[in-house]
């Protein structure tokens, strides 16, 4: 029973869910099935929670719409990367509302949860409990405006509505009030200690990411967690004064994978579920850690008969071009945009993806990257090895695979290392190890294609035809081979160089010396993979350039209205001290060897003088010429760069820190005093 995170329906997937979850999931299901293995293969959209319905408000729509339209182009684009799930549900299924509600009710009616009154935020006006994502203010951090009742999306921070500096509803824009509720919690203290066991003692050999924050919650103690929220959108609360309460999405989410697989097989789901003999594992990002190797376990504990994860291979995040990956911030690559800009090419995708799998680190994703991984690696050695093998064969035997004769010591060489690149292959595979599966998979096609460089069948076939015939048949069964260790990575290249060179589909056979008879007829060559060109990977950076452009924009315009705070109090004596006054510029040079600084002579009614100031970032010296400016004339004389600076100009300074000088409304005659 395998499980991928089910994607919130509020956006499309992109390429950091891809290499986080769905493709290492498909990859691990392809080869199991490849293996004989009965496996299920479960995922769905996830259609619950407060950013729909936020989200739907925004576009004056119901949330069903929303989940509606992203459930579609989910489903579609995990289609077109190949990654082929039993069944890709709904949350909103009637069968999940059933299934889920069972599930609250038998845990509530045996006593399971504990009830607790707290104070939630409220909305008077619109009279309705606030989730804290509808309550937004000030950041006490940053400052920025807009930040959500429980995170920043500015400055990243975590926040709690309280913290909010002037929370107003996003509802109704009412200052939100404190009103007493009731939820429902599940006490995971309770399951602490067999948690410990279960995780901390019986599987030490999790990944070190996930074992680890495993390890952080547990001793950090747990705490009861609310499972119920005062929300409109989810599954209604099953009990009698529960109205205006639905399920906690974090609650329903995981009972979706059940539900999902009860719509699949009505009558046959439970032996997924519920025999001894069921491996479950769950593909997850790093986030989603803490719901399933300690929230949901503790719930299928809690309801009893369901087996637990065997292995929660949870992944870090994948960058973009060194910046975090962000919907909000639209700096992604969408998988539906993908297959639409790179037609036929979703091998190639699938390829860097899991060669840069962030499996134990964060990992980044370049458009060169990925170009080059394409280029270099599956065009050349890959792509190259299997046509040079083909086309031979119908040149030289009309296409028909010949048969091997004596084996020399470089036949011999190669052969041998095939076995130990299957076993490795299989070892990280099985240990959830998908890079170094790939690189194992890449290495045998590397062999192949050293081998028909090294033995030269085209130039052998001048003078030898038994000698070409040996070599195109050990390359041709090192293709039919390959032809199986992609099928995980890259089944549509795999799925094409089957049918090309008409061979099984049986992991058995991999490394085989005689996977191809003798006499068998191949089909036409065709290209396994194309090359990508720069311009193809021109556009996708442009795109992401305007995007970060856009961004730098608005961060500077936003940065703009921020304002430094008060200098501490000065006495009216103090000020008067100061000798301000309106003065025209004469003449303008920049200060050599400077980026900043401007040397300017200055009519002040007093007298003409020097000041050095630094404002060549914002002004030319032409710019200057003849302005009529403020200065403070009696600051002490000072020695700037050489020169003797005779007072200084009045700038403006705004929060994204570019100057402007300041000048009166109308011109007035210098050396008028300010004050
Ligand atoms: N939808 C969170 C996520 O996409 C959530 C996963 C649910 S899995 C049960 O990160
Ligand atoms: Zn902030």
């Amino acid at each position: 029973m395998v499980t991928c995170a089910l994607p919130y329906a509020n956006g499309p997937v992109h390429i950091g869910h891809l290499a986080g979850v769905y493709v290492p999931a498909d990859i691990y299901v392809r080869y199991l099935r490849m293996r004989g293995e009965e496996v299920l293969y479960v995922c769905g959209s996830d259609e619950h929670g407060v950013p729909i319905t936020i989200k739907a408000r925004q576009q004056g729509c119901t949330p069903q719409d929303i989940v509606d339209k992203y459930h579609k182009i989910i489903d579609e684009s995990f289609k077109s990367l190949g990654i082929k799930f039993d069944i890709y549900g709904r949350t909103s299924s009637k069968i999940h509302e059933e299934t889920a509600s069972e599930f609250f009710k038998k845990l509530y009616d045996e006593g399971k949860f504990i009830t607790k009154e707290s104070e939630q935020y409220f909305d008077p006006e619109a009279n309705t409990f606030l989730a804290d994502r509808y309550i937004v203010g000030t950041c006490p951090k940053c400052g920025a405006e807009g930040a959500y009742g429980d995170q920043c999306e500015k400055c990243g921070c975590t926040l709690s509505p309280e913290e909010l500096i002037n929370p107003k509803s996003k509802l109704s824009g009412a200052a939100p009030i404190k009103k007493k509720t009731t939820h429902w919690y599940l006490p995971l203290e309770q399951y602490e200690q067999w948690l410990r066991e279960w995780i901390l003692e019986g599987h030490k050999e999790w990944r070190p990411n996930v074992y680890g924050q495993v390890k952080s919650w547990l001793d950090g103690g747990l705490q009861p967690r609310a499972v119920t929220r005062d929300l409109e959108w989810g599954v209604p609360v099953p009990v009698e004064g529960a109205e205006g309460k639905v399920l906690y999405v974090w609650f329903d989410a995981p009972i979706g994978y059940i539900s999902n697989t009860k719509e699949l097989l009505p009558n046959d789901w439970e032996k997924w579920w519920k025999s001894e003999d069921t491996r479950l594992v769950h593909f997850i990002g790093k986030d989603n850690i803490v719901f399933h190797c300690i929230v949901f376990p503790s719930m299928l504990k809690a309801y009893g008969g369901y087996v637990l994860p065997e292995n929660v291979p949870a992944n870090e995040f994948l960058n973009l071009e060194g910046d975090k990956i962000s919907t909000s911030k639209g700096w992604a690559v969408w998988a539906h945009e993908y297959v639409q800009d790179f037609p036929g090419k979703e091998d190639a995708l699938r390829y860097v993806l899991t060669a840069n799998a962030p499996e134990t680190k964060d990992n980044d994703f370049s458009w060169k990257d990925f170009q080059t991984r394409n280029n270099s690696e599956l065009v050349a050695i890959f792509g190259n090895f299997v046509n040079r093998a083909v086309v031979l064969t119908h040149k030289y035997f009309g296409g028909k695979v010949p048969a091997c004769g004596e084996l020399q010591q470089i036949d011999r060489d190669v052969l041998a290392e095939i076995p130990a690149i299957r076993e490795s292959l299989e070892k990280n595979i099985e240990n959830y190890k998908f890079r170094e599966a790939l690189k194992d998979a890449m290495n045998l096609a590397r062999l192949g294609n050293k081998y028909i460089s090294d033995t030269e069948p085209w130039k052998v076939a001048k003078t030898d035809m038994d000698r070409t015939a040996t070599i195109l048949n050990i390359s041709l069964q090192l293709c039919a081979s390959l032809a199986i260790a992609f099928e995980p990575f890259t089944p549509f290249a795999a799925e094409r160089l089957r049918k090309m060179i008409d061979s099984p589909l049986d992991w058995n056979m991999l490394g085989k010396e005689e996977i191809l008879t003798p006499g068998h007829q191949l089909q036409a060559a065709e290209l396994l993979f194309t090359k990508i060109e720069d311009a193809e990977i021109d556009r996708q950076l442009e795109r992401l350039a305007a995007i970060r452009a856009e961004r730098e924009a608005a961060e500077k315009a936003e940065a703009a209205k921020m304002v430094s705070p008060q200098k501490a109090e000065c006495s009216f004596e103090d000020f008067e001290k100061m000798d301000i006054r309106t003065a025209t510029v004469l003449e303008a040079v920049k200060v050599p060897k400077t980026d900043k600084l401007l040397k300017l002579t200055i009519d002040t009614g007093i007298d003409k003088r020097t000041i050095v100031s630094g404002i060549a970032e914002y002004y030319t010296p032409e710019d200057m010429i003849g302005k009529q400016i403020c200065i403070l004339a009696n600051l002490k004389p000072r020695i700037i760069r050489g020169i003797e600076s005779h007072g200084m100009i009045l700038m403006a300074k705004q929060g994204d820190g570019k100057m402007r000088f300041v000048t009166p409304q109308e011109t007035l005659a210098n050396g008028a005093e300010i004050g």
